[in-house]
Parts: structure tokens; sequence; C-alpha cells
């Protein structure tokens, strides 16, 4: 299979003044007319090759006059006119199947409704086209459907006109006056419902906005209208970013592969990102859906206005997307609790990615399969380099260098490099050594020793960087450390931001009493691991004013303890004693949930020289029990105090009651008695919140057979219509630490709600699964044989899909020898397949590496 090489990019030949599109859906296929007004640049090539996936030709017309099959070729994935003039117009008739693609890319049909997935190399299976983000053209579009099935017509930009035709068929047509890549071209047909609100900006300019749903589910998108309109004050406000046509569409549909796509004026989202209410949606998914909203917003002016030059620079926008939207969530919600969420998801998706055979830079330098870079590397972590830069910028100079981003790219595609210096030029901050962020992979370790003598402490920092994956040597990094000194009282000596750029580096403070206490990565600053031997988890979780050192010196603490379990059966006492401590802390309630989670499987797992699943399984039941049975009264009155069944408000109080009676359940759950399960068995049936009844639920399933099953009946009954909502419960079976997982997920796969074609359905129960340890990792080899199986099955629907459930083996080199045997058989089971797509073969081609 083919692989592309950054340092192969050239520049576009041709530029595409215009492009005029008509589509005419039909149930059966639908017809595209592409009419170009195209120059040649410098140092054109006589002929124009466009890109074309599986085309389907009717004719072309160059400059008015058809061209006879001499004048062009039409190979595996591109369509060539020979010959063409330094500047001329080609119309190009050609046929798609909507109805017939189940790669939910291009032109596709959700249901009923005709919608597009362009990002990143959809458009060329609707019409040949340079299909690459630095080609921008100006886009008008009609769209011509049957008007009582299809009254509904959108594309991207401002609505130009409306025609009804006699045969029942009607046509719009749109306008977007930002010159576009074709990524950004976006289309829906269908009966939908709609919400419609206003907003005015900042300078004035009134904007209509408008969500489209299946009818029926309209009073379920006040939420994401309302995230909507924050996210464009918080533009405005924080980056002077003002939005810039008439009108801002969204439309939810149900097959989608990713979350949501930022199409010029026209997003399409995965519905779980748009529909929502309290008896359906828990609190995770109302903040995943603003978060979502906004980040889709925030692409219009990074992303849209400003664009990628090519595919490896992908971070430029998406990890200052991720950054943006982070920073929107945290500065709407709890900004400790959204810092400290951001690093879990971080620690639990991308640097398990990072320590794998499919680690990759921020800025990738090849790939075979641009979709499989869609990764929590280029966003997450992105996000996290972003974030360095604000840091080490300051709040002022970061806003005015983005302000010359904005004014010196606007309207162009650009890399990673014009961004960095407008970053440097503009706050006259070097950011040359930093620079190794973007083209290194793997997560470096900083080890940390102290020093006090004649009141100096002195703080010696080594980093260890590990080599990339091809074995090469990488240099250390450069980064701010923000670290705070702390007294023996607790009192706060100082806080600073360190500049860590050597592979070694001392830091001296004078001038002090006696050896400080190092609260070190406040705010998690860096991207890094911490190794340290002095242990001081218990003074910091009383005493350290940073809210992500307290939670991670619990998280490390309880991680040692467990650790400490592994090795020797010891349960540390003072942990113990720890615990309670936090259990009595009168402070935020959805941070304090946090505090008393124990640190999660993967995170065990990381740490581990050979990955062994069950060992850490035994020693987290064994803690979650023994906290349960010590503070058994503490825990019940916690779960009192705050369980407010009918309670189903959004604001922080509520949320944050939820959190904590949730997590203290979960916790009290680890004693599977009478007495806990009657708690989830009536907070299963008397809440008014999907937050409180999935939490039951999963419960109610892990630790009985029996009201697990009245549950769970009780929840399909009441829920089988709503696919969104059954994706919660296909995932809390497959999920199941219960003996017969496997075979119930079989089952669950011929149900009459699961469909193998939608995405989300998909992830639900095989992705879950994929992702439960014990089972998916089982001895007897099953759980891989299933899940090896589906990614065959499902590659030749949906290569996308597939290649997301490969993932769940990229464990596979640090499994122990048993289940790495088991693994690679399936491995080369799957490689072996001989019409395997190139998404699938390049994840499992590099795990087997
Ligand atoms: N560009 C999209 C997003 O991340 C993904 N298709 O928002
Ligand atoms: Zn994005």
């Amino acid at each position: 299979m083919k692989t592309i090489y950054l340092k192969d990019y050239k520049k576009p030949e041709f530029k595409i003044n215009s492009c005029e599109l008509h589509f005419d859906l039909f149930e059966e296929f639908t017809t595209v007319i592409n009419i170009m007004s195209i120059n040649k640049l410098e140092k054109s090539e006589n002929d124009i090759r466009l890109d074309a996936m599986d085309l389907e030709l009717i004719e072309i017309y160059l400059n008015d006059l058809k061209l006879n099959d001499t004048r062009y070729i039409i190979g595996e994935d591109s369509l060539t006119i020979l010959n063409v003039p330094e500047s001329f117009s080609l119309k190009i008739k050609n046929k798609i199947y909507p109805q017939n693609n189940t790669e939910l890319e291009g032109l596709y049909k959700s249901g009923s409704i005709f919608c597009t997935q362009n990002e990143p190399e959809g458009f060329r299976r609707i019409t040949p086209y340079l299909d690459r983000p630095d080609v921008m053209s100006v886009f008008t579009t009609t769209v011509i459907a049957q008007k009582d099935k299809y009254p509904i017509l959108l594309s991207n930009g401002n609505k130009q006109n409306c025609h009804d035709f006699m045969n029942g068929r009607h046509g719009t047509t749109w306008h977007d006056p930002h010159p576009k890549p074709s990524y950004l071209f976006a289309l829906v047909a269908g009966d939908l419902g709609c919400v419609n609100d206003e907003y005015t900006t900042a300078s004035g300019e009134h904007v209509e906005l408008n969500i489209y749903c299946d009818k029926g589910n309209e009073s379920q998108c006040s939420h994401a209208m309302k995230s909507l309109k924050e996210s464009m004050a918080w533009d405005e406000e924080k980056y002077g970013r003002e939005y810039d046509l008439e009108i801002y569409n969204i439309v939810a549909v149900d097959s989608f592969n990713m979350g949501a796509m930022e199409n010029k004026g026209l997003n399409i989202f995965n519905s779980h990102y748009v529909l929502a209410d309290e008896d359906r949606a828990t609190d995770a998914n109302f903040m995943g859906i603003q978060s979502v909203i906004a980040h889709e917003y925030f692409h219009n002016w990074t992303g849209n206005r400003i664009t990628c030059r090519d595919w490896f620079q992908l971070t430029l926008k998406e990890g200052l997307t991720v950054f943006r939207d982070q920073s929107f969530s945290a500065d709407l919600n709890s900004r400790e609790v959204q810092r400290i969420e951001d690093v879990k998801g971080l620690r639990d998706r991308q640097f398990v990615e990072d320590a794998s055979p499919t680690a990759h830079p921020i800025q990738p330098n090849s790939y075979m399969s641009i979709n499989n870079f869609y990764t929590s590397t280029v966003y997450e972590k992105g996000a996290e380099i972003i974030r360095m830069i604000h840091t080490l910028l300051g709040e002022e100079n970061y806003r005015k260098a983005t302000d010359l981003y904005f004014d010196t790219f606007d309207g162009q595609a650009v890399r990673t490099d014009d961004f960095l210096w407008a970053m440097s030029k503009a706050s006259r901050i070097d950011l040359t050594e930093f620079e190794t962020w973007y083209h290194q992979s793997g997560t470096p370790t900083l080890k940390v020793e102290e020093s006090f003598h004649n009141g100096i402490y002195k703080l010696t920092l080594t980093q260890r960087v590990p080599n990339a994956v091809d074995g090469s040597v990488q240099k250390p990094y450069y980064f701010p450390l923000k670290i705070g000194l702390i007294g023996l009282t607790g009192k706060e000596i100082l806080e600073r931001v360190l500049i860590v750029s050597k592979e070694k580096e001392e830091f001296v403070f004078e001038g002090l009493n006696s050896k400080p206490y190092l609260s070190i990565n406040r705010d998690f600053s860096a991207p890094v691991k911490i190794q340290q031997s002095t242990k001081e988890y218990a003074f910091l979780m009383k005493h350290d004013k940073n809210s992500f050192v307290r939670y991670e010196s619990a998280q490390s603490f309880a991680t040692e303890t467990l650790e400490e379990m592994m090795e020797s059966g010891n349960i540390d006492e003072e942990f113990l004693e720890a615990y309670g401590y936090i259990l009595n802390l009168d402070i935020e309630l959805s941070y304090k949930a946090l505090l008393l989670e124990l640190p999660s499987v993967s995170t065990l797992m990381q740490r581990q020289d050979v990955v062994d699943f069950v060992p850490i399984y035994l020693a987290k039941d064994r803690l979650e029990r023994e906290l349960a049975a010590l503070y058994k009264d503490k825990l019940q009155e916690l779960y009192k105090q705050n369980h407010k069944p009918k309670n189903k408000k959004l604001d922080a109080i509520s949320m944050g009651q939820r959190a904590i009676k949730n997590r203290v359940l979960r916790i009290l759950s680890a004693l599977e008695n009478r007495e806990v399960i009657d708690m989830a068995r009536e907070q299963y049936k008397e809440s008014l919140t999907m937050t409180d009844r999935v939490v039951a639920l999963d419960i109610l399933e892990n630790i009985t057979s029996e009201e697990g099953e009245v549950a769970l009946n009780d929840f399909y009954n009441r829920y089988k219509d709503d696919t969104l909502v059954m994706n919660k419960y296909f995932a809390i079976l497959a999920a199941s630490h219960r003996n017969g997982t496997l075979e119930r997920v079989i089952v669950l796969e011929n149900d009459e709600v699961y469909d193998e074609k939608v995405p989300n359905l998909v992830r639900s129960l095989i992705g879950v699964f994929a992702r439960n340890y014990k089972h998916f990792h089982a001895i007897d080899g099953r759980g891989y044989s299933f899940v090896a199986h589906k990614i065959i099955e499902i590659d030749k629907i949906n290569p996308q899909m597939a290649s997301g459930l490969a993932s769940a083996f990229k464990i596979y080199e640090r499994l122990n020898n048993e289940n790495k045997e088991l693994m690679k058989k399936e491995l080369d089971r799957v490689l072996a397949v001989p019409s395997l797509s190139k998404n699938v073969y390049e994840i499992i081609s590099k795990i087997l590496k």
C-alpha cells in the first residue's frame, strides 16, 4: 500500500476560481454537474489531474465543447483532462449512488436524510476535483429533489433562491462567498424538524440560527442552541472573532463516522452531540454537547477562514480548536474539574497511543490513510502544545499573537510553522526550541530529585525522552513547568513557571527555613510523566492550593497503594486515612467526586512493563471493598445528603450532587450486599435523570443477575424506539464484568435495534467490548477472535469504523506472552484478508511490525 510523505508536498498547479454545483437527487441515484472556472498557475503541466473515486462519468465539456474520450483518462482514483489551456471552464456531469454508500464519506443517506461528510477526502467521491485543502474556491450549489420527501434543501453559505418545478420537485440555490477547500463542502436534503433562533454579533449583524433534526426531536435541541449562542459570544470576547454569514445551520444525523463536522455555515453533527433532555441524556452528555458545538463553531476561524495547507498540518486546526473548546468549557463550568477531565482523557487515550507502535508526532510526516490520523495525539496532545504556548506567552501576548495570526493568514491554507511564526513574532519569544513538540512522538518522563542544605533548596530535573517508533533517538523538550513550594505548616512559599529545555536542569531556591514541599506540574502545565522518589501525597492532598496537584497526589497515592497490594498484598493504612480525609472535605462536589475516584485500569496498566490485567482488577476490587467497608457510614450519609431523585436541573450544584452521590454509590457497590442493591434499584426507579439511571443500571448489571435483568428489561422497553439512548444499553452490557458477556454481545448483534451500518451502535457494542479488559483479553482468546472477525466484516461496510475497532489491539507489544500469542493469531488473520482496506492495513501492520 502506498505511503504519502510530507516531504513530497507540491504546490497546486491550478486554481479553481469558482465551482458551481447542481445536484439532482433521486431515490436510486444522484446526478452531479460541476462547472469550474480554472486557471493555470505558474509552471503548470498541460494536463489537469483531478481526484475522482469510483467515477461514473456522463460527459465533460471544456469551454462549452464536449470532449471525446481521447481528451481525458479515467484512472483508479483520478480523472485527467489532457492539454488544457491557460484559463478554461470545465463542466463535468457524473452519477453517484448515495443510497449504497455505507462508508459514510462523500454524499450518503442517514436514514431518510441525504447528507455529506467530506473531510478529509470525501469530495472526490461526489465529483472530480482538486480535493486538497490548499485549493480554495467560491461555491454556488443548487440542490433539486422531490418536494414532499425532501422539503429542506441545504448547502453552505447564504440562501439565494428557491424554485418549484412542475413535476413535484423543487430546488434551492446556496452561495458561499468565502473561498473554501472542498472538505468543507456540505449538502443536506430531508424532511426535518427545526428549532430556530437568532444572534446579533458584536458589530450588529443579525444571524439566523437553525438546528435541524428528525421530526419529533425538536424539544431536545435547546441545550445545543444555548451552547451555540454561548460559543458565539465567547469567541467574540476571548478572541475577537465574529461570525461571517447571514445564517448558521446545524443538522443532526444518526449515521456519522465522527462526532461532528465544521462545514462552512452548515455543520453536520452526529445526533449524539446535539440531542438531549434530562430523561435521555446524562450530565456528561450535556457537557459533551456544549463542547462539541463550541468546537465546530470555533473552527469557523481556526479551520475554515484559515485552513491547513495539507493534511500533515491537521493539528494546526484541531489542536488549536480543542484548546479553544477546552478553555471555553473551563470558563463556563468548573475550571478545576474541566482541567482534570481533559488530563484524564489525554492520559487514558493519548499516552496509551504514544506508547504504542502507532505513536506519531502531532504533525506526522507520513501516512497511508489520512483517516487514521484523526487521533488523540493530533487533537488532545495538539491542544496541550497550544496550552504550553499560551503559558509561555501569557494571556496578553497570546491574544496579540492570535490576532496577528488571524490578520496575516485569513483566507489562506497554512502550516503549523506559520502559526508558530505569529506566536513568536507578536510576543518576541523565541519558540525555535519548542518546535520539537511538533516533530517527535512518545511521552517524556521527568525525573525529579531534591536536596536541601543551609537554607538552599535544589531541584534537579532530568528528562528521559523515549526513542521514536523507528528506534531513532529524540531530543529533549523545551517546556514550561509550573511549580509551587509549600512550607511545613502548609503555607505557600512561592509559585513559579520554570523553563525546562535541557536534558538535565538545576533550579536553586535560597533563603528557606526548612526543606519545602514540592508541588510539581501544577495545572499539568506540560504533558509529561513525573517520576519522583519523595512521597508527600498526604501532605499535598491537604495543603496544596493547586486543585490539579491535589487531585494528582490522591491519584498517585492510590496508584502506589494498588501497586503495593499487587506486590505484597499489603494495604497502606496511610492511604485509607487520606481517603477518609477527602470524604470529610467541604469542597465543590464534582471535584470531590474526582478526588474519590480510584485510578483507571489504563493508568495502572501503563505503568507495568508487561501488561497483566488480572492482578489489577483484583487489587482494585479489593481496595474498593476495603474503603466501602471502612467508610460505610460516611458514604451512606454523603449519599443521603446528595441524592435528590426529583431534581433534574443542570446547574453546577445539582450536577455536583449527582456526581458525588453516584461516585459514592459506585464505591458502596463493591460490598455487593442487599443494602446497596436496594439503593441502586430505588435510584433506578425513582430518579428523573438519565445520569442517575445509567449508574444504577450499570451497578445492578454488574453485581446481580436478577435485579439487573429486571432493570435492563425496563430500560429496553422504555427506550427501544430511541436509538440514541439504546447506545447506553448496549454499552452497559458490553462493558459488563459478569460472566457470559461475550455471549450476550453476540446475541445483541441480532437485536432489532442494532444495526452494523450505524457507527454509534457499533462503537457502543463492539467498540466498548474491545475496551472491556476482562473479557476482550480473556485467555481463551475468544474476545480477540470475536473482535478480529468483526473488523473483517465491518471493513467491507465502512473501513473507518473498522480501523477504529482495530485500535483496541494497539496494546499488543506490551502484553504478556500468553495473550500476545493469542492476539497475534488474530492479527495475522486480519492482515491475510486480500481486500483489506488501507485504513485497517495501516493500523494492524504497524502493530505487528
Ligand atoms: N474536523 C472535525 C472535527 O474535529 C472532524 N471531522 O471537528
Ligand atoms: Zn475539529
